[in-house]
């Protein structure tokens, strides 16, 4: 290990051991947010351990035990059940190991957690859906209760019926798992099969955006559909501009740079460093109209184009490289 110049220690010698324990691995979110997270900690000379999830809250607890036995110095918790996760937390804690929380609500404020700000993303995609569509109309809701920022974007969800008279929730469904978006597909085709009425479909999480515009298309009624989701990825930014998409607007960040502030979030609690108890990376509203215009094609183009896509101002120092995309 080389370490990096001008780093504080142990940053300065390399080869600081740090584990990034996820809950869900399969999907462009959780595939950019690993990819993100291991160029940061090359760029910090980090040796970066994955351990990937398997949606098993027995594996994840298992997992971060395997981690206290490496001899990490930090470990970075991306998604989980809070429940299963409090007393092998408390055991990193207890051996000095520093933890970062990303969408896992530890409540503990030796843990930093990471967000993106879903409230504010719930609430750019619902203004542009009444933008779109007023703020009368039959909806679909897509939704999984137990993940944080699934449960805080449903809090917006509520509150926004709450003032909306006119929005009615006909129909609510949602499956997470290793095929979140064929399972929401089958779920959406007997919804909206049900409910021929229904134009608007809120589906905060790409995978399940992209379940409903797979049961829209085989049912027919692409047409007459709205979807409106959370996330972005390349596959998302093709489905989204494919002539006759029903899917009109994403509220996103880059799961790239998320991954990358996670892992700085724990470099520099390993340095002794201050770290504020919420990290927040800021979404951005992605309609497909401006999609179109501006001929965008994948993550990389939007990058270009949208600061926020390139890079986060949060947790940084002079020593952590921060130019990665
Ligand atoms: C099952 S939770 C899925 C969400 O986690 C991340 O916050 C992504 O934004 C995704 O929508």
């Amino acid at each position: 290990a080389a370490g990096v110049n001008g780093a504080p220690a142990p940053f300065d010698k390399g080869g600081v051991k740090v584990a990034l324990v996820s809950y869900i691995s399969a999907g462009d979110f959780f595939q950019a947010y690993q990819a993100g997270a291991e160029a940061q900690a090359k760029a910090l000379d980090i040796d970066l351990r994955v351990f990937p999830g398997r949606q098993d809250a027995a594996a994840q607890r298992e997992q971060i035990l395997q981690a206290i036995n490496l001899g990490v110095s930090a470990i970075v918790i991306d998604h989980g059940l809070p429940e299963s996760l409090g007393d092998v937390v408390q055991q990193a804690l207890d051996k000095g190991i520093k933890v970062v929380a990303f969408d896992v609500n530890l409540n503990n404020p030796k843990i930093p957690q990471v967000e993106q700000s879903d409230h504010e993303l719930a609430d750019l995609a619902l203004k542009q859906v009444v933008k779109d569509n007023g703020a009368s109309f039959k909806a679909g809701y897509v939704y999984v209760a137990g993940f944080a920022p699934l449960d805080r974007r449903n809090e917006v969800w509520d509150a926004f019926k709450k003032q909306n008279a006119g929005v009615v929730e006909k129909s609510r469904f949602g499956n997470v798992s290793d095929t979140t978006a064929t399972s929401t597909a089958d779920q959406a085709k007997a919804a909206l099969a049900a409910n021929p009425d229904i134009t608007v479909i809120f589906a905060p999480y790409d995978e399940f955006a992209r379940g409903v515009k797979l049961a829209a298309t085989d049912l027919g009624i692409a047409g007459k559909l709205k979807i409106y989701s959370a996330d972005v990825s390349t596959a998302d930014i093709q489905e989204i501009t494919e002539p006759g998409s029903p899917w009109v607007a994403t509220v996103a960040t880059n799961p790239a740079v998320v991954g990358a502030v996670s892992i700085r979030a724990a470099a520099l609690q390993v340095a002794g460093q201050e770290v504020p108890h919420q990290i927040t990376v800021k979404p951005t509203l992605l309609t497909q109209e401006g999609l179109r215009a501006a001929n965008v094609q994948t993550i990389e183009e939007l990058a270009k184009k949208v600061p926020a896509f390139n890079a986060s101002d949060a947790v940084t120092a002079s020593w952590i490289p921060d130019k990665l995309f």
